[in-house]
């Protein structure tokens, strides 16, 4: 078979809810990833920023193969050796009294929504039922009914109503805005991206957190970060709020939290917060499973052995001024933190975005376009600057194609 028999037998048998670049990937090490021909491949995608520690990192691998030959999973009605281990492991490494494991990021912000509410009403005293949770327009927060409530977009909206009451929109970077609702009493959360990733790396202004946060903790309101794309070092930092020292009284992790090996999201909370669900009050199958556990851990481990915050921050300085001295009329501009960076394309002679992808993808690297015109470039965190020069050079090379 080669790429176009797998592409027929995906549109034939699978859904139709993606629409992907024609590239059929067989194998994955490190930043590289390789299709079905055997060509090789920059992954400047990294799974939307789930494959931070590169493709089949061997530690996360012999993690989870140990664990895989030992119990994979007994549910929740019981103890296990590991759970104990990994809840402790990860509550010290982010500093939080309790963790609250689930497998999607989905259900981790699903999970942080119902924490915020039962919160509000056992003490912060909002009456049951009339909590709101503030969120920003152009949020991406994950694909649930919940979830696609609080979106303004039309394409994550349309035709899946009725949806869940509770929300309060506001625009992204905009203070003002908050402060303003802010005023309602009945505000228990304010869910926000750290850096809106789906959004096209929208990265606020330098003091947006901090500040927003203050303005939380004055009206007793929960300050939510949504880091399952922007945290686990991908921005520099080990979170992005760690740019502006915000401390989240819930914090959202999920995808690399796994190194890309295995699906594991956490929601992160002081007692005050977390004791507020009793047992039987929410839960999930594979929630906090021996094999999730032992892989996170050693995700971690090596975030923190191989310094992925530092090199994110270093290489990412280099990926926005190389990127910036390319002389194209198609690039409008760069932006980004760390190894997240987006570049806003203006079409030119009818070609857009998509066909920078293809052209680039030609030349041995793989990249997607949002929202039409904007082109995500997030490479996995362990990429060497001499590979990330090599990819630079890709890059430049492709768009010399479309002078
Ligand atoms: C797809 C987007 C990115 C997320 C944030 C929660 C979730 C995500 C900040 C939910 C997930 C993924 C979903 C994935 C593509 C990707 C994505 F393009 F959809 F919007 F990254 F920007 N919070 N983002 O970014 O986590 O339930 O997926 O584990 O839907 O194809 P999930």
């Amino acid at each position: 078979m080669n790429s176009q028999d797998y592409i027929n037998k995906e549109n034939k048998y699978g859904a139709h809810n993606y629409h992907p670049l024609p590239v059929v990937l067989e194998k994955g090490d490190g930043p590289f990833v390789w299709d079905v021909e055997g060509k090789r491949y920059y992954d400047f995608l990294s799974a939307y920023s789930a494959v931070n520690q590169g493709h089949c990192h061997p530690r996360i691998i012999k993690a989870m193969t140990d664990q895989a030959v030992r119990l994979t999973l007994t549910s929740r009605a019981f103890y296990t050796s590991v759970l104990g281990e990994y809840e402790e492991y990860i509550t010290k490494y982010f500093g939080y009294d309790k963790v609250l494991p689930m497998n999607t990021g989905a259900e981790a912000d699903e999970t942080a929504i119902k924490l915020c509410r039962k919160w509000a009403y056992l003490k912060k005293g909002v009456p049951e039922n009339s909590a709101k949770i503030i969120v920003c327009e152009d949020n991406f927060h994950g694909r649930t009914i919940t979830i696609v409530s609080m979106s303004t977009d039309p394409d994550a909206r349309k035709d899946f109503g009725p949806f869940t009451p509770g929300f309060i929109t506001i625009p992204y970077n905009d203070l003002a805005a908050l402060e303003k609702a802010l005023e309602d009493p009945d505000v228990a959360g304010f869910l926000v991206e750290p850096i809106q990733g789906e959004a096209g790396v929208f990265v606020p202004d330098e003091g947006y957190l901090s500040k927003a946060y203050k303005m939380c903790n004055d009206k007793n309101v929960l300050f939510i970060a949504d880091e399952v794309q922007t945290g686990i070092a991908r921005t520099g930092k080990l979170l992005a709020c760690d740019h502006e020292n915000v401390r989240p009284d819930i914090l959202i992790l999920g995808k690399a939290l796994s190194g890309g090996v295995y699906p594991v999201s956490v929601v992160l909370a002081d007692d005050e917060i977390m004791l507020t669900i009793k047992p039987g009050e929410h839960g999930s199958t594979f929630g906090g499973n021996p094999v999730a556990g032992k892989v996170a851990i050693a995700a971690l481990d090596v975030v923190r052995d191989e310094k992925l915050a530092e090199k994110a921050e270093y290489l990412g300085n280099i990926f926005r001024e190389e990127f910036r001295s390319i002389d194209s009329e198609m690039i409008e501009l760069v932006r980004g933190k760390g190894l997240l960076n987006a570049v806003i394309i203006k079409p030119k002679g009818g070609k857009t975005a998509w066909d920078v992808c293809v052209a680039m993808k030609d030349n041995g690297l793989i990249a997607k376009p949002t929202h039409g015109h904007i082109i995500r470039f997030a490479p996995p965190l362990i990429i060497t600057e001499e590979q990330l020069r090599e990819a630079m050079n890709l890059i430049k090379d492709t768009f010399k194609l479309f002078e």
